[in-house]
């Protein structure tokens, strides 16, 4: 998708520090981090936000929780635990409009973030 920040940055043309990659999905460090960790785990199809998607997507939201879990793990964040937010809308505060999964843990969070 034209003008779009992630689509940009699955197609290499902006950069990011990404910490994992497959044909699915991509996951960088989120560029204004909100905790010690925080990840953006990104479907590769460009979605706007979770209004749109539909029964053909199960496979690309189950794939994406569960690599949660791995990375999580991978940047050692799995035992003291993390959270997973998906902002819909203007009342959520979502800026980018391709559906996205924050990755948010290393230290305690308070009850509203993102
Ligand atoms: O979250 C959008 C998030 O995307 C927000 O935490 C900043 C982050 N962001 C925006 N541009 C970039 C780039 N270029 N690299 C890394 N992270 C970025 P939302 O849920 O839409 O409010």
């Amino acid at each position: 998708m034209e003008n779009c920040v992630f689509c940009k940055i699955i197609n290499r043309e902006i950069p990011a520090d990404i910490v994992y990659e497959d044909d699915i999905m991509i996951a960088f460090k989120d560029i204004a981090p909100q905790a010690k960790v925080h990840i953006l785990l990104v479907p590769k199809e460009h979605i706007p936000n979770n209004l749109y998607l539909e029964g053909r997507h199960k496979s690309v939201i189950g794939h994406i929780i569960l690599k949660a879990n791995e990375i999580a793990k991978q940047l050692g964040i799995a035992e003291t635990g993390f959270r997973l937010i998906v902002n819909t809308g203007p009342h959520s505060g979502q800026e980018v409009p391709h559906i996205h999964w924050h990755l948010l843990g290393g230290e305690p969070l308070g009850r509203l973030i993102c």
